[in-house]
């Protein structure tokens, strides 16, 4: 028997010293020293033999087994080293060559627009408020003197998902909810961008679009304030030049009511194409708080008057920038984007 080991041990050692890659050394770990490995079947042979001799053949066994293992060890590490080496070898980097170039995302046209205008009115001592989108019939309508069967309902083709829920179609649907929710019912003066939803689709009109709401609650609030910060907003988004033009308008809640008209930045108000030659652009849509409204919402109409307006940021975006179609903002054609990287027009 100890013969018999002896071979084993010396055919392991040969064909470790042969071993020509780590899975060879594997096979050959497996061969000899696994669970059903070459010395395994001899020491399930020892139960045969006297109680001298199995304390000599076991040490024997164990001894090769361990001679054995360190061997495969020292290789394998050969091995690896070897690996390693050949692949810091080819896989070198070389620090010397021109960086792959990392492409930077840029700001969306729209939300440029967005943050002008947000830091305009905040350095007016504005605040900048939200609300839902998907909202109820009551403020998108009814707290805004529209009730249920109003006609101007007509004007806003919208999206109802129940009877009672709608996605708003306006931002003026935050006037009531500012308004409801300012309960020591002080001054207000705040601004919403949001975004706004409505049953349209032309390169003029979006089934969303976003508009920014302007509200300002307080005493003595007059027809003049509305026209000078419209005047400021309008000059600080599309140039010093422009004009603006009050034209009679209805809204359910705001009374007076207008549309307010900006002189065409692009012909300077002598007549385009932009502005179909009449030198006028239609931008906004605004008023002094209807009473209703006031009284609807907690406000005593007798202390306080108001002033509010609304405009759509998608156009106001296209006249800035001269896009011709509104969804181009909504394709997310990386070549439509890139182009407003560098843009910046005052
Ligand atoms: C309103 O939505 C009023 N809430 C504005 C207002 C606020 C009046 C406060 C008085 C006081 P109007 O429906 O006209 O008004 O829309 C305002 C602006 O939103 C339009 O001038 C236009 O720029 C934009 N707009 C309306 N519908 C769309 C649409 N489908 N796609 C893109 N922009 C739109």
């Amino acid at each position: 028997m100890e013969e018999q080991i002896k071979n084993i041990a010396e055919n392991a050692i040969k064909e470790i010293g042969n071993a020509q890659n780590a899975n060879a050394l594997y096979d050959i770990r497996v061969k000899y020293l696994g669970k059903k490995g070459e010395f395994t079947a001899v020491l399930r042979g020892m139960k045969d033999l006297s109680s001298e001799q199995r304390p000599i053949i076991g040490g024997m066994v164990n001894k090769y087994k361990e001679e054995l293992e360190n061997l495969i060890t020292e290789k394998e590490k050969q091995f690896a080293e070897k690996e390693l080496q050949r692949k810091l070898k080819e896989e070198k980097v070389d620090v010397t060559l021109p960086s792959t170039k990392v492409t930077r995302g840029s700001k969306h046209p729209l939300n440029r627009v967005i943050e002008e205008i947000e830091d305009l009115f905040v350095s007016m001592g504005y605040d900048v408020v939200d609300g839902p989108e998907l909202e109820t019939d009551e403020y998108c309508f009814e707290r805004l003197n529209l009730p249920k069967g109003h006609p101007a309902r007509d004007m806003q083709d919208s999206f109802y998902i129940t009877t009672e829920y709608l996605l708003r179609t306006q931002t003026s649907s935050v006037q009531a909810r500012a308004m409801l929710a300012n309960t020591e019912k002080t001054p207000i003066r705040i601004i919403v961008p949001g975004k706004t939803y409505r049953r349209e689709d032309d390169a003029t009109h979006s089934h969303q679009f976003n508009q920014v709401e302007g509200l300002v609650i307080d005493e003595n609030i007059t027809l003049a304030h509305l026209k000078g910060t419209l005047e400021v907003f309008m000059r600080k988004l599309l140039g010093e030049k422009t004009e603006l033009r009050f034209r009679p308008s209805y809204f359910p809640f705001t009374e007076p009511s207008y549309e307010v008209d900006v002189s065409c930045f692009k012909c300077g108000g002598k007549g385009c194409n932009l502005c179909k030659q009449t030198g006028w652009i239609e931008l906004l849509g605004a008023g002094m708080v209807h009473p209703n409204v006031l009284k609807m919402n907690g406000y005593d109409p007798e202390k306080y008057t108001g002033f509010a307006f609304g405009t759509g940021l998608d156009r106001l975006a296209m006249f800035k920038y001269g896009i011709t179609d509104m969804r181009y903002l909504y394709r997310n054609d990386v070549r439509f984007l890139k182009q407003f990287d560098q843009m910046d027009i005052d």
